[in-house]
Parts: C-alpha cells; structure tokens; sequence
C-alpha cells in the first residue's frame, strides 16, 4: 500500500532545490514506516496501536515542506518549531512528532530550544535543513555560513567563526545525531527512518545546497563519506573532522552517535500514565 503524502500545491522553491530532494527523502521514510506499521496516515486502513505522526515547522524555505506534505501539524513561527513539538510531546507523549526547521531558525533564533530539547530527550526528530544561509530573508549569514561570507547585508564579510551543530549536540547530551547529504535521498530516508524509530530526540542535520545564496558552499559532496557509529570517543573525532569552515576537509555523513537514555516520557509519572 502506497500512503498519499502528497498534496496539490503548486511548489514555490526554486526550479532544481534540494529542498525537493528532502521532500522525497521525508515522503519514502514515513511511506516505509507507515508500511512497517511504525506509524498510521489517515488514508490507510490501520489498528490504534500505531502511533499517529504530526510535524512543526519553523517559517524558511525549508518550512514549506509544511504544504507539501499531506501530514497533520503546525506551521509555526521563525526559530520555534522545536517548542512547538515539545508542547506536542507535553500533550500527547503517543504522537510521532517530527520537526523541520532551517539552520537560521535552529542555531540563531531558536537556539536555546535546539539545546534543551536534546537535554529533555522527548521522542521525537529534529530535522535541519542546513543550507548554511537564512535563504526566505534573501541570504544573511547564519551560525554556519563560513567566515568571509559576504551576503548584501554585510559588504566585509562574516567575521565569526561557525557553529559547529554536531559538536554542541553532543556537548548537549543527544542521544541520536546524524548528518546527511539532500541530494542523497535514499542515504537520507534510511537515517530519517532510522531517526524516527529511535526512542528519545534524534537530530539530523541535512547539507543542502541553497542555489541562489551562498553559492560558496555548495558542491561539498566530494567530501563527503558514510560512516555508521555509535562509540562516544570516535563520535567526536568525527565531529571534529568538518569545522563548517574548509571547503577541502572530510565530511562524515550517516550516524554520527546513538545512544540510550531515558526520556521525557519516561522520566515523569503524568507522562508515563498517557503512554500507551
Ligand atoms: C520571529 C521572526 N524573526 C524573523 C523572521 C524573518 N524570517 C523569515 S524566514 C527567515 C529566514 C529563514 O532562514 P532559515 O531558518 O535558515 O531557513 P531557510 O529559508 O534558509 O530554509 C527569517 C529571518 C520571522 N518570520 N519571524
Ligand atoms: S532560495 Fe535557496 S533554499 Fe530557497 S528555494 Fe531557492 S534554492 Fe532553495
């Protein structure tokens, strides 16, 4: 049985995003785990023990996936996405939450709530398009564009050094981190569906290529490798390898940690009583 996952608008990304490649990515991981019987999509026929899905989104270009995608959910405000899933999680711990956002809402604006939420370990995925630029708002730098990035907005350059996201979910205490590439869509749906079916907060980081701003960074996918680990010691090795700087060094991509810790569910007795 094919699920229905998609929706009659007319997409507004550019003629060739990589946006459209996460879409497709997004639509084959939950078609499998709706087949698996992980979770259940109002158009197939399905018994309550399966859990119903629901996605947030933050407002980008990423967030327009929220339009495309014929799931339940709330489109949210700039950098809140991530709250708006825990609030989910608050009330019913039994849905399936899955969270998109961009690089500028999820490591500038919302960055508190992408800490915490790693800390809390709800069960539920947070997914970053991180095409590396805040591209809606015409391309500012965001925490992970390179240093001498030279958006309209800053004629001398990014002067910061970049956020390294994988490295702060780890010093954040996540208990599943991947990164992968969106013009990989079958790499991408097995660590999404991977991502989904792991009990606690998943996060996977997406490189995705922004066509119109910060051509700089694209095309990295030479560098790129797939690695599957879980040991703590090498996880950070490998979160050291790409600084989000060099054009030239290595960039792991699948999982780059996975771990074991109770969650949010679990951790509170009201919670606990909901789960089914
Ligand atoms: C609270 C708030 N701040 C700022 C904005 C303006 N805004 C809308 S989209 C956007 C940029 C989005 O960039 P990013 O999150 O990286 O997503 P992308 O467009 O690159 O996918 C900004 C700053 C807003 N809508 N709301
Ligand atoms: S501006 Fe960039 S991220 Fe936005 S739709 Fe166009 S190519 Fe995609």
């Amino acid at each position: 049985m094919k699920p229905n996952l998609s929706t009659p608008n007319p997409p507004t990304w550019c003629p060739g995003c990589p946006n459209f490649m996460i879409l497709e990515a997004v639509k084959k991981a939950l078609s499998n785990l709706i087949n698996q019987k992980i979770i259940k999509h109002k158009n197939i026929v399905i018994t309550t023990k399966h859990k119903n899905i629901v996605i947030t989104t933050d407002i980008g270009c990423n967030s327009k996936i929220f339009d495309y995608l014929n799931v339940s959910g709330i489109y949210g405000l700039h950098g809140r996405a991530i709250p708006t899933a825990l609030g989910i999680k608050l009330g019913n711990p039994n849905l399936q939450v899955l969270s998109f956002n961009g690089d500028g809402g999820a490591y500038a604006e919302g960055i508190s709530h992408f800490i915490h939420a790693l800390r809390y370990n709800a069960d539920m995925t947070i997914i970053v398009h991180d095409n590396r630029v805040f591209s809606l708002t015409t391309g500012q730098a965001t925490p992970t564009s390179e240093q001498g990035y030279k958006p309209k907005s800053e004629p001398l350059g990014e002067k910061n050094e970049p956020l390294n996201p994988i490295k702060l979910a780890l010093a954040s205490g996540a208990t599943f981190i991947a990164r992968c590439n969106a013009k990989d869509i079958k790499h991408t749906s097995e660590i999404l569906e991977k991502a989904v079916r792991h009990q606690g907060c998943s996060f996977v980081e997406i490189l995705q290529d922004c066509l119109i701003f910060n051509k700089e960074v694209n095309n990295l996918d030479k560098n790129m490798y797939k690695i599957y680990n879980k040991d703590i010691n090498q996880a950070v090795k490998l979160a050291d390898q790409f600084n989000y700087n060099n054009t030239t060094s290595k960039i792991p991509i699948g999982i780059i940690y996975q771990t074991k810790k109770p969650t949010l569910e679990e951790n509170w007795p009201q919670l606990r009583k909901k789960l089914k």
